[in-house]
């Protein structure tokens, strides 16, 4: 389960809605998220609200009924703020505030927040300040932005734990200036990339919290920052990692989720072309989280947006250790197999069917199946090795000669 640390944690309630593409199960699933989400950073969800309806309400998001309850319940229950499962117009926010007279926050800016929390160099710090500010911008005739100014606590963040402005003018010059470097940045980053050679570059990708970090550790013998919170990881590393005595680049870098904010995707432009630079992806998977092909979706629609969706890539499979499946008694006859009945063979035979060879099956933790996924990395890194580099082909023999 989650680790609790002794800091002062802000109740929160959420708010999320059922609706006809998005059922009860799955509303579920996505408050579970949005609860981690929340937990990462730093509330405690006291409670969760959800409504069916058809199409949200244009000015107050959910019903008034509904509104009424959420207002009772914040008003007995000391409740910091109210975050919603989905973007809220600024209007709508707005509309919110006033009813609910909290903090109002939705899923981009906790996500935001929670990035603003994460960024530890002062490149990841301007791409997430500029984020921040480009999203604040039109929001900033809300209430609480001035109200919670003295308080602080979620979506009030900025990175390096200061206080985000708020001031309309302040806020408009500070995105300009924050272009202005972050054009700087970009172009030191390319000169960056650009010398480090000859060598194939790898990237990891994937959803937040499936194990990249992890499995970079594991094979490049780095040390990087691995957690059980989601984004444990904003900047990129860059390791170069010797398989037999073949050597490559791997990359770890920033996880994505579902929703993915379009300012941060815009603002980490420059930790995104990490990928879209890559040679090949190696799409790391949790598939012990129920929600894994969704995840997936999630993944490749990103990398559709950054122009990445036809490299080279390996499904990697992680987290074998902690799968589990339902089962059906014998003498069930009535309850069908669905996807949530799958052994580990069955998504196997699935996957291998879609990606032949491509897809493999890892626990990064427990070191399994490490040297089959080592093999295949330094089969494909060797095949495009050798089609750039012709003339190299001798130096890199099959991974079975290889005598490590
Ligand atoms: N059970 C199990 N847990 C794992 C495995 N690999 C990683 N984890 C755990 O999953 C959590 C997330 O791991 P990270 O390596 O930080 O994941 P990440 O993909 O880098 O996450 P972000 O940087 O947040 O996007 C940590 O608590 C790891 O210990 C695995 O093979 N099995
Ligand atoms: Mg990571």
């Amino acid at each position: 389960m989650l680790e609790k640390k002794t800091i002062a944690y802000e109740r929160a309630v959420l708010v999320g809605v059922i609706t006809k593409e998005q059922d009860e199960t799955k509303s579920k699933e996505y408050l579970d998220e949005l609860e981690f989400l929340t937990y990462t950073a730093g509330g405690e969800v006291v409670k969760r609200f959800t409504q069916k309806m058809e199409i949200p309400n244009p000015k107050t998001f959910i019903g008034t009924g509904k509104m009424e309850e959420v207002e009772q319940f914040v008003k007995t229950n000391d409740i910091g703020s109210v975050i919603f499962d989905d973007e809220l117009s600024p209007s709508q926010q707005k509309n919110i505030e006033r009813l609910l007279k909290c903090k109002i926050i939705d899923r981009t800016g906790l996500i935001l927040d929670i990035f603003a929390q994460r960024a530890q160099t002062s490149y990841a710090r301007t791409q997430v300040e500029l984020a921040q500010y480009q999203y604040l911008l039109p929001r900033l005739t809300g209430l609480w932005t001035h109200l919670e100014r003295q308080r602080g606590g979620i979506g009030m963040r900025g990175p390096g734990e200061t206080e985000i402005e708020t001031d309309r003018r302040i806020v408009r010059d500070k995105i300009s200036l924050l272009r202005k470097k972050m054009v700087t940045i970009d172009k030191q980053m390319a000169v960056q990339r650009g010398n480090r050679g000859a060598l194939i570059r790898v990237a990891l990708v994937g959803y937040t919290n499936v194990g990249k970090s992890t499995l970079m550790n594991v094979i490049s013998k780095s040390d990087v920052f691995a957690e059980n919170k989601l984004f444990a990881t904003l900047d990129t590393t860059v390791r170069k990692v010797v398989i037999g005595n073949l050597p490559f680049l791997l990359s770890d870098t920033v996880g994505f989720i579902r929703k993915l904010p379009t300012q941060l995707v815009d603002s980490f432009k420059s930790t995104l072309d990490e990928v879209r630079e890559a040679d090949l992806l190696l799409h790391v998977v949790d598939i012990s989280h129920p929600n894994f092909e969704d995840h997936i979706a999630s993944v490749n629609k990103i990398l559709g947006e950054i122009k990445s969706a036809d490299k080279p890539t390996v499904m990697v499979f992680n987290k074998i250790d902690a799968y589990s499946h339902e089962t059906i008694d014998s003498d069930d006859l009535v309850t069908e197999k669905t996807k949530a009945h799958y052994t580990l063979d069955d998504w196997k035979r699935t996957w291998m069917n879609a990606m032949g060879e491509n897809a493999l099956f890892i626990s990064a933790i427990n070191k399994e199946n490490i040297d089959e996924f080592k093999r295949k990395v330094y089969t494909v890194v060797r095949e495009i090795h050798v089609t750039r580099f012709p003339y190299n082909n001798f130096l890199y023999p099959d991974y079975e000669e290889l005598d490590s």
